[in-house]
């Protein structure tokens, strides 16, 4: 475990490679019910170069109005499945958050031009929960930045199996990812990068 930045937690190889493809079937069986969704971002109408869907109570969308959270998903309008019991469990197990999250959002990442650009994750009312973030497959090169827009970033590689925290002041730090290591990786048979990001949106 490493502390880089205030409240920031990196475990590489934290999930072992079963550990790694229990989440993916997880992922699969949501992806089932709730199938991912190619969102268009607001203001621009322009597309993400990722594909994402939800679990939980609450799920990131996006559409041509706004960033929000929904209770259904957009295309089906049905609830998104319910968080699988094993990612509550590394969720109690590494926040030390007093209450579960209540979103599960999954990007999935293929081919070179998949990336997400410097933001911050600022949707949530609770934004003093932690976010648990899991990598599954191809490497991603992450960004991490501070507070403002302006302040200086690093990069560095995640990859598959790694588990990041982002507490305290690191919760609104500007983050993104800047491309894959396409093929670095053969656990998701379609390839890319699989990333779950466990969230609290509502204050308890
Ligand atoms: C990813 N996803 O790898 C990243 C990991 C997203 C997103 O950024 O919004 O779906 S989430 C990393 C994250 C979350 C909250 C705070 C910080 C990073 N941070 O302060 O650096 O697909
Ligand atoms: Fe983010």
């Amino acid at each position: 475990m490493t502390t880089m930045a205030e409240g920031f937690r990196i475990l590489p190889g934290y999930l072992d490679r079963d550990g790694q493809k229990s989440i993916l079937s997880l992922v699969d069986t949501i992806a089932q019910q709730a199938p991912f969704t190619r969102y268009i971002m607001p203001r621009t109408g322009r597309p993400f170069s990722i594909d994402m869907t939800n679990a939980g109570s609450q799920g990131w969308i996006a559409d041509r109005q706004s960033y929000r959270y929904s209770p259904v998903h957009p295309v089906t309008g049905r609830p998104w499945p319910a968080i699988p019991d094993a990612l509550l469990a590394l969720w109690r197990d590494l926040t030390g958050y007093g209450h579960d999250p209540e979103c599960c959002l999954i990007n999935h990442y293929q081919g070179d031009g998949a990336k997400l650009s410097l933001h911050r994750d600022e949707d949530e009312e609770a934004k003093d929960a932690p976010i648990l973030n899991i990598s599954l497959g191809d490497t991603g090169i992450f960004r991490l930045g501070g507070p403002a827009r302006s302040d200086p970033t690093r990069s560095f590689p995640v990859e598959s199996g790694t588990v990041m925290i982002f507490a305290g002041p690191s919760r609104l730090y500007y983050h993104g990812v800047d491309r894959l290591r396409v093929g670095s990786s053969r656990l998701l048979p379609q390839g890319g990068r699989l990333n779950l990001t466990l969230r609290r949106v509502t204050v308890p």
